[in-house]
């Protein structure tokens, strides 16, 4: 497999590297590491990281702004990381290579692509581009950098939330201590991701403070319009808030309630009780232990915090 991809990347002298939308740090260090893997050890091949922009993340990477009009002339191949579905790409043009690879370690729900190297066993896909550093080393002499390192070790500790979740195999610790031999700054590097804005650390004072932890070891918390207004805080940015009572002692699960215009967008998540069913009944979904639903009144957020109490009590 690895042979295969290196001699894909051999023979194209136009490379577009792809991942998905809204990226994270893995996204984002697979990504930008492999083309800046790839630019330096293929100085005469034109190398390109493409879509959007993420602001909060900008310290990590740029992409570049091209026109891809470029790619209308000579064959190019198209590499895409950490994307599990097409439909999550970031970007159109991921169609028009000539051919497409598809570098993954979420389950292949979609096995896209000429070529598809997913191994559900890394805990990221910056992982498996060390990996493939390694063995490129090995055949082709290929070389790292300090900012290739600094991408890559930046997504594993993104995806593995420093080394913590159950995702941290051996072998991820020892290709993490590959790129960490190079001089990377990562007092710097763990500063910007685990930072927050002051209003942000200010209303965690206040959900920390108001949330509600019941006696069946349900935490609750509403998100008023008014509250995200007074702390200039997006509903999609009070998703950051969601963990930060999760290590109280005797919580089970917990539910934020967000007002929205007309409906409310309801976060639960678990440490025990299986709430996805909660979030089935009341138009949502989502995994065992972390769902989303939408509750359109006052009446339907009583009922969702009924049934969350029950099944707390019943997993006691
Ligand atoms: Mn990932």
């Amino acid at each position: 497999m690895k042979q295969n991809i290196l001699d894909r990347i051999e023979t194209y002298s136009t490379i577009a590297i792809y991942r998905h939308e809204k990226p994270d740090p893995d996204a984002l260090g697979s990504q930008a590491g492999l083309a800046t893997l790839l630019k330096y050890n293929y100085p005469n091949k034109k190398i390109y990281m493409l879509g959007e922009e993420e602001p909060s993340l900008t310290f990590l990477t740029k992409m570049d702004n091209i026109d891809t009009s470029i790619f209308s002339g000579e064959p190019f191949l198209t590499i895409v990381c950490d994307t599990g579905n097409t439909e999550r790409i970031d970007g159109e043009d991921w169609k028009e290579g000539a051919e497409l690879l598809k570098i993954d370690h979420h389950p292949n729900v979609e096995p896209y692509g000429d070529i598809i190297w997913v191994n559900t066993e890394a805990s990221s896909t910056s992982e498996m581009i060390i990996d493939f550093f390694l063995f490129a080393k090995t055949e082709r002499n290929w070389e790292m950098t300090t900012e290739a390192a600094r991408l890559l070790y930046a997504g594993i500790v993104g995806d593995t939330g420093r080394f913590q979740f159950s995702n941290t195999t051996p072998q991820t610790m020892r290709l993490a201590a590959e790129v960490l031999e190079y001089p990377i700054d990562t007092t710097e590097l763990f500063t910007r991701f685990y930072e927050s804005d002051e209003k942000m650390v200010r209303l965690k004072g206040r959900v920390l403070e108001e949330f509600e932890l019941t006696e069946e070891g349900l935490g609750i918390m509403h998100l008023t319009k008014e509250l995200l207004e007074e702390y200039e805080i997006t509903i999609n940015e009070s998703s950051a808030l969601m963990n930060i009572f999760s290590g109280t002692k005797g919580l089970q699960a917990w539910v934020f309630f967000v007002e929205e215009d007309d409906q409310y967008r309801v976060r639960l998540r678990s440490k025990g009780p299986v709430i996805n069913e909660v979030a089935t009944n009341h138009n949502g979904g989502g995994h065992p232990m972390a769902s989303g639903a939408k509750a359109a009144d006052e009446t339907e957020v009583k009922e969702i915090i009924a049934e969350l109490k029950e099944l707390c009590r019943q997993h006691t």
